[in-house]
């Protein structure tokens, strides 16, 4: 067999098992099997010692081409598979973006703040203005403006917690509202949600921190009516469609005449039941006109204004609202209790 037909047979063998090769070990091992130092195609040049050395030059014009010829096929082989490979990647690596994500865990609303979130959403509708302040006050704006005086018994080391003389955490969000008269003219139409603090001993009823929500509004010719009304129209729009309020005479330092407000027991709509004990009423928040001299302490002219105020404790309303049976439960934190409010 000549040259030219080795060659030939060389190159055939060389594409049919490229064509096989699908990575770059065995495309090596071809490449070594044939070009490398003891390759078919080095040994065919090693051979041209037996020829003659007029047949030498084309013959090795011929190995020359050949070699070149068969580092192509390898090169073009070489690069069909990187070419393979890439695609394989992207496609692994490809990403769908319109695959629904996973979402992450939600929280959900604290009872307490889903109670508050609603009575917020309930007083902002009737024009009234959402303020908050410090939970640390001076006692000046924590009893001395709420005309409750040193020596008064809610003053008492064992209801308040002391941070020192001056300074306590506040006991209502009263506070926040003698700042604002202090430093605003009426009409005063304003809520304060927040966190307050009792020195009390934790048991199902009680605990040192708590809820309230206070409303304040000062103005000419404020009434009673305006309170009454104002509370009919709460009871209605958090409770439902019937459910009204019933004053009761009672006393604060900072409101005068002071009530304790009642509302239709929505469990069985004023008929008596065990929930309201038979009465048909549920005691649900204090309120009254604001006290003149607190008036006058926050610097209103108690002879032009006068003001109605209240305050609701938000934890009582959310246990009776979800079955609550221990106070302590708002405020362990655990994920099991909490997680049953979505
Ligand atoms: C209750 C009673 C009440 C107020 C809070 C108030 C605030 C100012 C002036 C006068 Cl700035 N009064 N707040 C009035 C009456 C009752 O809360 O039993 N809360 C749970």
């Amino acid at each position: 067999m000549g040259m030219r037909e080795t060659i030939d047979q060389m190159r055939q063998m060389m594409s049919q098992e490229l064509e096989k090769v699908c990575d770059k070990q065995t495309l090596e091992a071809l490449r070594v099997r044939v070009l490398g130092k003891k390759g078919e195609l080095t040994a065919l040049l090693r051979g041209m010692g037996q020829l003659s050395p007029e047949e030498r030059p084309a013959a090795g014009q011929l190995i020359n081409d050949a070699r070149e010829k068969f580092t192509a096929m390898l090169e073009a082989r070489q690069d069909a598979l990187r070419a393979m490979e890439r695609a394989t990647a992207l496609q692994r690596e490809n990403i769908d973006v319109t695959e629904p994500a996973p979402l992450p865990p939600a929280g959900s609303a604290h009872p307490v703040n889903i109670v508050m979130r609603e009575m917020v959403d309930c007083f902002t509708g009737m024009g009234f203005e959402v303020v908050e302040g410090p939970e640390i006050e001076l006692d000046h704006y924590n009893f001395e403006l709420m005309n409750i005086p040193k020596n008064h018994p809610a003053r008492d080391a064992q209801d308040t917690f002391y941070i020192d003389d001056n300074i306590v955490l506040r006991t209502h969000t009263s506070p926040m509202q003698a700042r604002t008269m202090l430093t605003r003219k009426p009409p005063i139409r304003i809520i304060c949600p927040g966190r307050v603090f009792r020195s009390d001993e934790a048991d199902a009823t009680h605990s040192p921190v708590f809820h309230q929500m206070e409303g304040l509004v000062v103005d000419r010719d404020v009434t009673m009516a305006d309170l009454r009304g104002t509370l009919n129209a709460f009871a209605e729009r958090v409770y439902g469609k019937g459910i009204t309020t019933r004053f009761r005479p009672s006393f604060f330092p900072f409101t005068e005449p002071s009530t304790e407000v009642d509302l239709t027991c929505s469990a069985c709509h004023g008929k008596g039941c065990r929930v309201c004990k038979g009465t048909g009423w549920i005691e649900v928040l204090g309120a009254g006109m604001v006290n003149p001299r607190v008036l006058e302490m926050c610097g209103i002219d108690s002879t032009v204004y006068s003001g109605f105020a209240f305050g609701i404790g938000l934890d009582r309303i959310a246990m009776m609202r979800y079955a609550v049976p221990d106070l302590r439960l708002m405020y362990e934190g655990d994920a099991r209790f909490l997680g049953q409010f979505r």
